[in-house]
C-alpha cells in the first residue's frame, strides 16, 4: 500500500556528522524557548510534590534535566508534524501547549484531566496538537509512531512524525522491525534516542552494545538499513532545534532519520527508585555543568535577548502558573462513577447501557 508512493522517494544512506552549526534564532524565540523548558521543570518538582502528598496514583516518571529535548524538538516541527513518545511524556504534553491544569489534573486522576482522569501519568494524549501520547509498554510507540508517518505519507499531509524512545527501549526488538519497514517505504519518520544513559537502574553501556565508554553510538544502529543519523547535544535547546530542522527536511524528502539526543534525568527513574546505581556527584556535576535552562538563561543574559529583570518575572510566572496547577488539581472534581462506562465501546448506546444501572452523577 504505502510502498508505491514511498518507492518515488529517495533513500539515502550515508550517515550525517554532528550538526556543527546552530541555526539563528529571534530574542523572542530564544526566550520563548527559555519559559518552556522552566515551564517543564517547574511542572514537574511541584509534580513531585504532590506526588509526595498521595495524590498522584501508580508510577510516575519525571523529565527533569531532559527539557531541551522535547523543547527543542518541537519548536522545530510544523504544524502537520506530530509526535509519539513512552511514559516520560508530561513534558511532552506541555511542550504542545496543554494547559499545566489538564495535565496535572490528569495526573491526580481527576475528571478535568486530559483524558478524563482515566488514563493518568503514563497515558497523556493530545491528538488535535498532534501528540499520539504516552506508552507504558518500553519501544511500544517505535511501530506506532512507523505507523503514523505511514499516515502522513498516504494521506500526503506532508508530515513528519517525531518519534521518541529510550536508550533503553533501543534493544527492543520492534524497534529494529519498524526500522527496516521505515527504510524500505521511506517512511516520514524521525526516530529521536532520549539517551539519558540509564533504563531503570541499568546503564546505557551495560545494556547496549556497541556504545563508547560514555554509552552512545545508539544512532548508528540504523545504518544496517540505511537509516542516516546523528548525535546531539541534548543538553543545549539550540543545538537540538538545529539538528531537528535538518532531520526534517532529509525526513520529508528522503525518509527516516536518526537522532541521539545525549540527555540526563536528574530524578530516579521513577517516583519509587532510589538511584543508588549512581553516585550524586555524577548527577550534580551534570546540574552543575551541562544544565540546559541554566544554559539558556546564560544565553540570554550574554546576547542582550533579556535582562536579569525580565527573567525573574518569567520565573515568578511560571512558578505561581504551577502552583496554581497543583491547586487546582488537589481540589478539582473526581469523575463520575458513570465514567466508567464512557470511552468503552465506540457505541454510546451501549454505554449508556451499562452505566442505567449507576446513579446519576451529582456535581458538588
Ligand atoms: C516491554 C517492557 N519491558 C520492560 C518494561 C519495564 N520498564 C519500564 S521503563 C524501563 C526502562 C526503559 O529505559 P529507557 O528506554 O532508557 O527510558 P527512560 O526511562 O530512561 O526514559 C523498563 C525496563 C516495560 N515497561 N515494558
Ligand atoms: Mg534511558
Amino acid at each position: 500500500m504505502g510502498g508505491g508512493k514511498a518507492s518515488s522517494r529517495k533513500a539515502s544512506a550515508s550517515s550525517h556528522k554532528k550538526s556543527q552549526r546552530v541555526k539563528k534564532v529571534s530574542a523572542e524565540r530564544a526566550v520563548f524557548l527559555f519559559r518552556r523548558m522552566l515551564e517543564i521543570r517547574r511542572f514537574e518538582e511541584r509534580a513531585g510534590q504532590v506526588y509526595g502528598m498521595g495524590e498522584i496514583g501508580g508510577f510516575c516518571h519525571l523529565y527533569v534535566g531532559q527539557e531541551a529535548v522535547v523543547v527543542g524538538v518541537k519548536d522545530a516541527l510544523e504544524e502537520q508534524d506530530s509526535m509519539i513518545t513512552g511514559y516520560r511524556e508530561h513534558g511532552h504534553m506541555l511542550a504542545c501547549g496543554v494547559s499545566p491544569k489538564d495535565v496535572m489534573s490528569e495526573l491526580t486522576g481527576r475528571a478535568s484531566g486530559c483524558s478524563g482522569g482515566k488514563g493518568g501519568s503514563m497515558h497523556l494524549f493530545a491528538p488535535d496538537a498532534g501528540f499520539y501520547g504516552g506508552h507504558g509498554i518500553v519501544g511500544a510507540q517505535v511501530p506506532l509512531g512507523t505507523g503514523i508517518a505511514l499516515r502522513h505519507l498516504y494521506e500526503e499531509t506532508g508530515g513528519v512524525c517525531a518519534t521518541f524512545f529510550g536508550d533503553g527501549a533501543s534493544n527492543q526488538g520492534q524497534v529494529y522491525e519498524a526500522f527496516n519497514i521505515a527504510a524500505l517505504w521511506h517512511l516520514p519518520v524521525l526516530y529521536i534516542i532520549e539517551n539519558n544513559r540509564y533504563g531503570m537502574g541499568t546503564s546505557v553501556q551495560r545494556a547496549a552494545a556497541g556504545t563508547t565508554q560514555d554509552g552512545h553510538r545508539l544512532w548508528a544502529r540504523g545504518r544496517a538499513y540505511g537509516i542516516p543519523g546523528e548525535e546531539v547535544d541534548g543538553m543545549d535547546v539550540l543545538a537540538v532545534r538545529s539538528a531537528t530542522l535538518n532531520a526534517l527536511e532529509h525526513c520529508r524528502k528522503r525518509g527516516p532519520y536518526i537522532l541521539e539526543m545525549e540527555t540526563y534525568r536528574y530524578r530516579g527513574h521513577s517516583m519509587s527508585d532510589p538511584a543508588k546505581y549512581r553516585t550524586k556527584e555524577e548527577v550534580q556535576g551534570m546540574r552543575e555543568r551541562h544544565d540546559a535552562i541554566e544554559r539558556q538563561r546564560s544565553r540570554l543574559l550574554q546576547e542582550g535577548w533579556a535582562s536579569e529583570d525580565e527573567i525573574k518575572t518569567i520565573e515568578s510566572e511560571v512558578r505561581d502558573t504551577m502552583k496554581a496547577a497543583a491547586e487546582f488539581a488537589t481540589t478539582a472534581a473526581l469523575p463520575c462513577a458513570t465514567a466508567l462506562y464512557e470511552d468503552v465501546y465506540a457505541d454510546a448506546a451501549a454505554a449508556a447501557d451499562g452505566a442505567s444501572n449507576l446513579a446519576p452523577c451529582v456535581a458538588d
